[in-house]
């Protein structure tokens, strides 16, 4: 039976509403940057509550509100410390911020007391699950059908793993992250040879999805100096042989406290003509693109109008804030459609996918929702197919599409 599009039309704003959160709720997603591995990788596959208490962003609020030096929390053991941040930040205080509240997600979505005053229930429950039957239950609530892995070829305990022969659960794709690269200085030819020919040996052997990379504020391109060198003598080179694209995360400012750690790290304001310069020079090569300043959004909106081999991606980091999400969602849709791909996770412990989804689809939701009901209000209406093919293009469609190795 053929139906009119005319009968397909959502032209009533509560039908539009329901239409977009249950698509944007049930679209799978490819999450493109996650520091997670899969349990073959063993100790590097981190779940459970100790491991997301402890996660570096809870650590920093944790100093904020607990009395205790950096050297006395350091002391600790990890479940002394899941203790700490649980009185501090969910007994002692309301965890209202954005890393707080996914722990509470976390903990709903499994049934489990929010309200806890110990972890002795969430302990319990997480100890008690099968490792593989948890994994496929935290990609099924979060919606997740593939995720990518951020790999330092340099790290000797990852590489140990990779030669033990495992075979890698196929949702794992890998990533050849080269911030040890960059941070080293010795420079010579012979070094610049040998590092090209271990690379193009790696991608061989590991079949990497993209080439990344974490640059801080004051990234310049072309510059004088060595980074600029690993750039173009050995980075671009290798993405454009092995047709890879390149990921370039700007605009983090390490170890600004390092007694905190991991948790250590600021954000700075860079310059994006530096990227329009990169695409311009390198237009064969696919740039997947995200800043960590809030103020340098909308200017890489107005690069990616320029450059198609530009990709915008996610919300870093900082900016994985319900109001931030929105506000740099509503700017891309506006600018670009629906050419950017929304969100990434960054997640580093397994249930982080819960929340870190959840909360992003509703902010998106709210975003598509608002831009349709627009363009009703403009003069036309959307079908359901109309945005699944939407909600598909950015949560798998463009990443594919980039990463496309034929
Ligand atoms: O460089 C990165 O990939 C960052 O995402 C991390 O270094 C950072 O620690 C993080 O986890 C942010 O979410
Ligand atoms: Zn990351």
């Amino acid at each position: 039976m053929v139906t009119s599009i005319e009968s397909q039309l959502l032209s009533r704003t509560t039908e539009l509403r329901a239409q977009v959160e249950l698509i944007v709720n049930s679209t799978p997603v490819i999450d493109v940057h996650t520091h997670l591995f899969p349990p073959e990788f063993k100790d590097l596959c981190l779940y459970g509550i100790d491991e997301l208490l402890t996660y570096h962003y809870l650590i920093a609020e944790t100093f904020r509100s607990a009395r205790i030096s950096y050297d006395q929390f350091w002391a600790m053991s990890k479940t002394d410390q899941a203790d700490l941040v649980w009185k501090t930040l969910f007994v002692d205080n309301t965890p209202t911020s954005e890393a707080t509240q996914g722990i509470i997600s976390v903990l709903d979505v499994f049934g489990l007391d929010t309200r806890a005053t110990n972890l002795e229930e969430a302990r319990a429950f997480f100890s008690s699950r099968n490792k593989a039957e948890h994994l496929e239950q935290v990609f099924d609530i979060a919606q997740v059908s593939g995720v990518v892995m951020t790999n330092d070829p340099f790290d000797d305990a990852e590489d140990q793993l990779w030669s033990s022969g495992i075979s890698v659960d196929r949702r794992f794709s890998s990533s050849l992250r080269l911030d040890s690269l960059v941070n080293t200085t010795d420079l010579a030819v012979s070094t610049i040879t040998r590092v090209r020919a271990f690379l193009d040996n790696w991608i061989q052997r590991r079949n990497p999805v993209y080439i990344a990379l974490s640059l801080p504020p004051d990234f310049n391109f072309p510059s004088e100096d060595a980074r600029d060198r690993l750039l173009r003598e050995v980075i671009l080179p290798t993405a454009k042989e092995h047709r890879l694209a390149l990921t370039l995360m700007v605009g983090a400012r390490r170890g600004v406290n390092p007694q905190l750690r991991d948790a250590g790290d600021a954000l700075g304001r860079a310059d994006v003509t530096a990227i329009e310069r990169l695409c311009a020079q390198y237009p064969e090569v696919q740039f997947l693109v995200t800043f960590l300043s809030r103020e340098n959004q909308h200017e890489l909106c107005v690069a990616a109008r320029k450059f198609s081999n530009l990709m915008p991606f996610g919300c870093w980091w900082f900016l994985n804030n319900p109001s931030m999400v929105s506000e740099i969602t509503r700017e891309r849709v506006e600018l670009l459609g629906q050419s950017f791909i929304p969100q990434h996770s960054d997640a580093r412990v397994l249930e982080q996918l819960i929340y870190k989804w959840k909360h992003a689809r509703r902010q998106i939701a709210d975003v598509l929702y608002d831009s349709y009901e627009q363009l009703l209000h403009n003069g036309r209406a959307v079908t359901r197919e109309e945005i699944s093919r939407d909600v598909s293009r950015l949560f798998s469609g463009n990443f594919n599409e980039l990463v496309r190795q034929d």
